[in-house]
């Protein structure tokens, strides 16, 4: 929630609004089962032929599948998890019993990630219109710089990753490139978009040639999502 909502709502509106509940969180979250893994928005074969069916299969149905197991077997025993929206969670792992506070960043972070992932692609590629390429013009330099260069950041993580384009407190966007599940939720920043850089999300049809996949990725981005993400973003709803 923004600054301003905080300061618009006041103390008793914000006792009385409940925070919005990530993508893939139960309502009122009972653990076990406050994390839920929600199907592929599409068929797996929507993203042919840049992403593979069987890529996306294993994907969502195995590795999502496993930090969803994992968070929730972590809710079980910190009940307190589940009942606090998960962009919460991330934002704050500080507050965490150390005991847990690895297992929600990896997990957490990997159910936030891949959650945000399947949403926005899908689509055709192409471009954004209206604000949002207004904004990535004006802060990132257009849609060429910006591919180019958060292509550069994804070839350029190390090992397993994420890059992404985010929406700074400021409002403005940004670049960034984290290690493992790592998000920049939890630096205070909103994710517009991601791409997962781990070899498990392009292996199998790339094998080594990252750069190909990031390359191929915009190809199946569903602009009309980022977009809605974009307008969350400005209204203080977005989540994860
Ligand atoms: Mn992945």
């Amino acid at each position: 929630m923004t600054t301003t909502r905080r300061a618009v709502l006041g103390a008793a509106g914000l006792a009385t609004m409940a925070a919005p509940r990530a993508l893939g969180q139960a309502a009122s979250g009972a653990a076990p089962g406050a994390f839920t893994l929600l199907p592929l928005p599409y068929a797996p074969e929507a993203n042919e032929p840049h992403i593979d069916a069987e890529t996306m299969l294993l994907h969502h149905d195995k590795h999502h599948a496993a930090y969803v197991a994992a968070l929730n077997g972590a809710a079980k025993d910190n009940p307190a998890l589940g009942n606090r929206p998960l962009h919460e969670t991330l934002a704050r792992l500080g507050e965490l019993p150390e005991a847990v506070r690895a297992t929600v960043r990896n997990n957490g972070g990997g159910h936030a990630n891949h959650a945000m992932f399947w949403q926005l692609m899908g689509g055709r590629g192409g471009q954004p219109s209206g604000a949002l390429l207004a904004a990535v013009i004006r802060d990132l330099g257009g849609m060429e710089a910006m591919r180019t260069a958060f292509n550069r950041m994804g070839l350029s993580q190390f090992g397993s990753g994420w890059v992404f384009v985010t929406v700074e407190p400021s409002g403005k966007l940004g670049l960034a490139a984290r290690a493992n599940q790592d998000t920049p939720l939890m630096d205070g920043s909103q994710v517009l978009l991601g791409n997962d850089v781990w070899e498990h999300a392009y292996y199998l049809k790339y094998r080594n040639r990252r750069a190909d996949y990031l390359a191929a990725w915009w190809n199946v981005v569903n602009w009309d999502a980022v977009a809605a993400r974009y307008d969350r973003a400005r209204a203080g709803t977005l989540t994860i």
